[in-house]
């Protein structure tokens, strides 16, 4: 049973708020009847215990939501289930790693995006939306992070970059016959905005010249390797068209899932 949560937080986003929003919103696009409920890889999600919907993590104005983001990712992981993590910002997959760490002893993280996230601290804020890979990095939490898709490296984050040895695939050079493999564990994380706007614009920081929604599936398709979680992060709601994203979203959760299941 893959458990999907909602972590609704975006108290660390940088230029605008409205992700915390998005998690119902995928959800209904998710159960919308305009789709059937099979993969493409041909697994029915609604049959029994595939997956299921838990709803939000309840959490509070005040300064300790990392620490209620991880408790609660703790006890699904203490009941044997795996995740996936519908955002919020980018900020979460900081805590979310951090819960995973005490499960698995070597993970290795796929990061789709425009940007990063690498900054040591983003307007004197070390938790915002822009530094969780330099946070899971430096505490060691991940084996390797390769990160597809990235078009704004600016020389702070080559650095970086260059310090906590991350394999950038940018997206000048992504092709997307690329085969991936991992020996040990790997975790998904999806920010939208490595998408192209034009698949989705509802985002806080969309970033012309991106990747295809086809792109990113058959990126994750064409994975070897364990997949143990993942994350789709940064749906602005406040910024969307037609639900265009949020149906995006929902169709990258569902192959996701087909993946994870098998
Ligand atoms: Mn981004």
């Amino acid at each position: 049973m893959i458990s999907i949560i909602g972590i609704p937080s975006d108290k660390n986003s940088s230029f605008l708020k409205g992700a915390s929003k998005a998690p119902p919103l995928i959800m209904r696009e998710f159960y919308s009847d305009a789709s059937n409920t099979f993969t493409e890889s041909g697994i029915d999600l609604k049959a029994n215990n595939i997956c299921k919907y838990i709803g939000c993590i309840k959490l509070d104005d005040k300064d300790n939501e990392f620490d209620l983001i991880k408790n609660a990712i703790t006890l699904e992981l203490e009941k044997k289930k795996k995740c996936f993590f519908l955002g919020g910002d980018h900020s979460i997959t900081y805590p979310i790693i951090s819960a995973y760490k005490s499960f698995y002893s070597k993970i290795n993280i796929l990061h789709f995006d425009a940007h990063p996230d690498l900054y040591q601290d983003f307007d004197n804020n070390p938790y915002s939306h822009a530094s969780p890979f330099a946070r899971i990095m430096e505490n060691k939490l991940a084996d390797t992070l390769t990160q597809i898709g990235i078009r704004t490296t600016n020389s702070h984050q080559n650095t970086q970059i260059e310090k906590y040895n991350v394999q950038v695939i940018s997206m000048k050079e992504f092709s997307n016959d690329i085969q991936l493999s991992f020996k040990d564990p790997v975790y998904i994380t999806i920010d939208l905005d490595g998408l192209d706007p034009a698949f989705a614009p509802g985002v806080s920081h969309p970033e012309p010249g991106g990747l295809s929604t086809r792109d990113i599936l058959k990126t994750i398709s064409n994975i070897k390797g364990q997949i143990i979680g993942g994350d789709i992060v940064e749906y602005n709601p406040k910024k969307d068209i037609n639900n265009i994203t949020a149906i995006t979203a929902s169709k990258l959760l569902k192959e996701t899932l087909g993946y994870m299941v098998i």
